[in-house]
C-alpha cells in the first residue's frame, strides 16, 4: 500500500483504537526507514517465508495462509534480514496485521537472523479480521548488521490468514519515556493486615507537615482517623513519604480502603483468610513447576499440559542425559524435579535451598509455638500423591529430593558422591514453550563442590523429617548426605565456572565455606555424630555475622545452618550463643525496617537492589519470625508480619509481587509455559507466585528500554520479557511459602 494511504489508514486505526496520535520526532531527529518494500508496492521482495507459506500481494497488503498443526510460533515465519541495528537507538516498529478468523496471536519482533536469534523487541497481538495499526518504540540492546523482523504465526490448529501491511521500522523516533502506572498515592498491602497485627501504610505526596488520613469500610463509612508523620525523602524510591499507622483497629472487614491527602487506597481487608490461602497457593505452586510428569487438569485446572523431558520426543531427555563434550562417559537418568524457573533448567544449588525452606517450613510448624503441620498435611496440596497418608509438602519435596539424589555422580565413576551442578539445554530457547515441546539436547555439566555440599545439606535435613513415613527414604537420603560429604571434603575447591551460561544459568559461587558449615549442620542435627559437630563448631562461618543487608540466598546459605542449628533440638556446645546471635541478626533488620518509610527489612547498600529482591525481603523477615520463634518477643513478630506489607502492595509501585493476590498483582512473570502474555492459549502463573523483583541491575534488553537511571524501588516491570527482574523461581517462592505461613500461624 502506498505511503500517503498509509498515513491516513493509521490515523483511522488509531482514531478507532482510542489511542492518541503518536509523538513527534524531536526536532533535529532523523528517522530513518530501515524496512524495505514495507509497502509491499513492489511485490513481497526482500521478505521471505517458511516453506510452508507461500506470500502473494493482495489488495496491496502481504497475506499467506498460514496451515494449522504447527506446534511453535517459528513453525511459520514472514520475515526480512540484514537489518542494521545501532546499540541504543530507538526504533519505531509499527506494521498493519489482520488475521481471519481473528484472533490468533502473531508474534511480531525485532531481533537477530543469526544464531541465537535474541528478540531484542517482541510483542504478540491478535489482530481483527479488519485489521489493526500497532506502533511501539523500543531501544537496541546490541548493534548488529544482520537485525531481522519478523512475523512468527505458527503454533495453531487450525488454519488461518494472515495480511500485513506498512510494516515500518524508523531509527531515530523518539523514545517514549517509560511512566509507570502507579495509581493512587496512599499504598497499603491490598491484600490483609492481621487483625492482631501493625497495620502501616505510605502515603507519597510533597507536603512536608502531618496530613490527616481517615480508614473507610467498604461502605464508605469513616470508622478510624489520625495523622500521618512525615519521613522525608525515602532513598529506596527518590519519593518524598509520610507513613500513617492504623494499628489500633483491628475489626475483621474486607474492602476497606485508607483515605488521605485527597487520594483513596486500593482496597484491603483485615483478617486472617487470605495468609491461609497464600500459605496453600505458594506450595502448590510446586506442582506446576514439575518436570517429568504430565500436569493434570483436575488439579490444577488451566494448568494441564504433558510431562516435560521424560525422552519422548521432541524432547531429547531428561531420561539418558550424557555430559557436556569432556565432562564425563556415563549417561544419566536426571528425570524428575522442578524446573527451576521460567527456563526449562535444573540446578542442584537452587534445588537445595529451596527443598531446605521448604522443609524448614514445614520443620517449623512441626516445633515452633503456633505451628500448624496439618496445613500441609494429606490431602492439602491437591497433587497426585493426596490421600498417601503422607503430608502433602513431604510430597511435593520429595519430587525434588529424588531429582537431586539422581544428580550424585555413581560409585564406581571418577568424582562418585559429587553432584552434577545442574542439567539443561544446550542453548536458550525462546518464549512461550512448553517444557515437552523443547527439542533442545540437554546436558549435564560438571560436579562442583558447591552442589554437592547442597545435596548434602538437603538430604540430610530430609532424612530426618521423612523418617516417621518412610524409613527406607529416610535412610537413602542419609547415605546420599554422607557420601556426598565425604565427596565435598576430598574435592574442597571445585567450583561451578561463571561463564558457563549458554542455556541454562551459571549459579557461580566460589564462596564455599558456608555450604561446607551448612552441610555439617544438618549432618549434625540429623545424626548428632561428632564429626559434624567437631566442622560445625571449628568453622570460621559459626561466629560469622551472617545477617548483613542482602541477607540469604542459594548462594549464601549459612544463615539456613544457623537458624536450623538455633531451633533444631541438639546437644550443640554453645547453642545459646547460637541462637543469641540469630536475635541479633533480628534486632539490625528490626532497625531497618523502622527506619524505612515503607517499612521493610532491606535496606541493601547504595540502595542497590538484587536480583530476587522481593525474597531477599522475604528471608530477612525469616530471620524476624525465628526471633519471635526463639523469644516470644512481639516486636520481632510484627516485623515479620509488616514485612508482607512490602511484598503485597505497600511500596513505589504499588503492586503486589504475588500473582493473584491484591488489585493489581504481578502476574507476567517470565516464564515459558505461564506465558499467556505471549500466547492467550497459555496461562498466567499460579496464584500464589511470587515476582523477583525490582532489580538494579537491570541486565534484560527490556527492562534496559525503559528503566535507564531507575532508583530502587522502581527497577521493575511487569513484562514477561524482562527475565532480570520479573522471573519466578523455586527458590523465591520457598521464601513466600516460609512467610505466607509464618502470618498465617499467627492469632
Ligand atoms: O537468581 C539468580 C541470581 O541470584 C543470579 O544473580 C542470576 C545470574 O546468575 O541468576 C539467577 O538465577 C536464574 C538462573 O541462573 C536460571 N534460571 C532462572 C534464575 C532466575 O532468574
Amino acid at each position: 500500500m502506498k505511503r500517503r494511504r498509509t498515513a491516513l489508514a493509521a490515523l483511522t486505526a488509531l482514531l478507532a483504537a482510542g489511542l492518541t496520535a503518536l509523538p513527534a520526532a524531536p526536532a533535529g531527529a532523523e528517522e530513518t526507514e530501515q524496512v524495505r518494500n514495507g509497502t509491499f508496492d513492489d511485490g513481497t521482495a526482500p521478505w521471505w517465508t517458511t516453506g510452508n507459506l507461500t506470500a502473494a500481494v493482495d489488495d496491496g497488503r502481504l497475506c499467506a495462509d498460514v496451515p494449522g498443526g504447527t506446534a511453535n510460533r517459528w513453525d511459520a515465519i514472514i520475515g526480512q534480514n540484514d537489518i542494521p541495528l545501532v546499540a541504543g537507538e530507538t526504533y519505531r516498529f509499527s506494521f498493519s496485521a489482520s488475521g481471519t478468523p481473528a484472533g490468533h496471536p502473531v508474534r511480531a519482533l525485532v531481533g537477530l537472523a543469526v544464531e541465537p536469534y535474541d528478540a531484542y523487541y517482541e510483542v504478540s497481538p491478535q489482530p481483527s479480521v479488519s485489521g489493526d495499526r500497532y506502533s511501539y518504540t523500543f531501544t537496541a540492546p546490541t548493534g548488529t548488521a544482520q537485525g531481522q523482523v519478523a512475523f512468527q504465526v505458527g503454533g495453531s490448529a487450525e488454519p488461518w490468514r494472515i495480511c500485513l501491511d506498512d510494516v515500518s521500522l524508523l531509527g531515530g523516533a523518539q523514545p517514549e519515556p517509560y511512566e509507570p502506572d502507579t495509581g493512587p498515592r496512599v499504598r497499603v498491602n491490598q491484600v490483609a493486615y492481621l487483625p492482631s497485627g501493625p497495620k502501616n501504610a505510605t502515603l507519597v505526596t510533597d507536603a512536608t507537615t502531618a496530613l490527616p488520613w481517615q480508614l473507610k469500610d467498604a461502605g464508605g463509612t469513616v470508622v478510624a482517623r489520625g495523622t500521618s508523620v512525615p519521613r522525608g525523602v525515602d532513598a529506596s524510591s527518590g519519593q518524598n513519604v509520610h507513613s500513617i499507622d492504623f494499628g489500633r483497629y483491628d475489626r475483621r472487614a474486607t474492602g476497606l480502603t485508607l483515605v488521605a491527602d485527597g487520594e483513596t487506597s486500593r482496597p484491603f481487608d483485615i483478617g486472617t483468610d487470605a495468609y491461609r490461602r497464600l500459605r496453600t497457593d505458594a506450595v502448590k505452586y510446586y506442582y506446576t513447576q514439575r518436570s517429568g510428569i504430565a500436569i493434570r487438569d483436575d488439579l490444577r485446572p488451566g494448568y494441564a499440559r504433558p510431562a516435560g523431558h521424560v525422552g519422548v520426543a521432541p524432547n531429547q531427555g531428561d531420561t539418558d542425559v550424557p555430559c557436556r563434550p569432556g565432562v564425563c562417559d556415563y549417561r544419566l537418568d536426571v528425570s524428575g524435579g522442578w524446573y527451576d524457573a521460567g527456563d526449562h533448567g535444573k540446578y542442584v544449588v537452587n534445588g537445595g535451598i529451596s527443598v531446605w525452606e521448604l522443609l524448614s517450613t514445614y520443620e517449623r510448624s512441626l516445633r515452633a509455638r503456633g505451628g500448624t503441620p496439618a496445613a500441609f498435611g494429606d490431602g492439602t496440596l491437591e497433587i497426585p500423591e493426596s490421600g498417601n497418608k503422607v503430608p502433602d509438602l513431604l510430597d511435593e519435596v520429595r519430587w525434588e529430593l529424588e531429582f537431586l539424589l539422581r544428580m550424585q555422580v555413581p560409585a564406581g565413576q571418577p568424582l562418585a558422591g559429587m553432584a552434577h551442578h545442574k542439567i539443561h539445554d544446550e542453548n536458550w530457547t525462546g518464549l512461550p514453550l512448553l517444557p515437552s515441546a523443547d527439542p533442545q539436547k540437554r546436558e549435564l555439566h560438571p560436579p562442583t563442590t558447591a552442589a554437592t555440599l547442597n545435596l548434602a545439606a538437603a538430604a540430610a535435613q530430609a532424612a530426618r523429617l521423612y523418617a516417621p513415613y518412610d524409613r527406607a527414604f529416610a535412610a537413602r537420603a542419609l547415605t546420599a548426605a554422607r557420601a556426598a560429604w565425604a565427596a565435598a571434603l576430598a574435592h574442597p575447591d571445585v567450583y561451578a565456572d561463571e561463564n558457563d551460561g549458554i542455556g541454562g544459568g551459571a549459579y557461580p559461587d566460589r564462596e564455599i565455606q558456608d555450604e561446607f558449615y551448612w552441610a555439617a549442620a544438618e549432618l549434625y542435627l540429623t545424626t548428632g555424630e561428632k564429626t559434624y559437630r567437631d566442622h560445625v563448631l571449628a568453622s570460621p562461618v559459626h561466629t560469622a555475622d551472617l545477617f548483613g543487608p542482602l541477607g540469604f540466598d542459594w548462594a549464601r546459605t549459612g544463615a539456613a545452618a544457623r537458624l536450623d542449628l538455633a531451633t533444631v533440638p541438639s546437644r550443640l556446645p554453645g547453642r545459646d550463643a547460637v541462637r543469641r546471635s540469630v536475635v541479633r541478626g533480628a534486632d539490625r533488620y528490626l532497625a531497618t525496617l523502622t527506619a524505612h518509610p515503607y517499612g521493610l527489612p532491606y535496606a541493601p547498600e547504595n540502595n542497590v537492589y538484587d536480583w530476587g529482591s522481593s525474597h531477599q525481603v522475604l528471608n530477612n523477615a525469616v530471620v524476624l519470625a525465628t526471633a519471635y520463634d526463639l523469644t516470644g518477643a512481639r516486636k520481632y513478630r510484627d516485623g515479620a508480619v509488616q514485612s508482607m506489607d512490602y511484598i503485597l502492595g505497600r511500596n513505589a509501585l504499588n503492586i503486589s509481587y504475588v500473582t493473584g493476590y491484591g488489585e493489581v498483582n504481578a502476574h507476567r512473570q517470565h516464564s515459558r509455559w505461564y506465558a499467556r502474555q505471549l500466547d492467550p492459549a497459555l496461562p498466567d502463573p499460579p496464584a500464589g507466585t511470587l515476582s523477583g523483583g525490582p532489580n538494579s541491575s537491570i541486565q534484560d534488553p527490556v527492562a534496559q528500554a525503559k528503566l535507564q537511571g531507575c532508583v530502587g524501588q522502581f527497577c521493575y516491570l511487569d513484562d514477561i520479557q524482562s527475565w532480570s527482574t520479573n522471573e519466578t523461581t523455586v527458590n523465591w517462592n520457598a521464601a513466600l511459602a516460609r512467610m505466607a505461613t509464618f502470618v498465617a500461624d499467627q492469632r
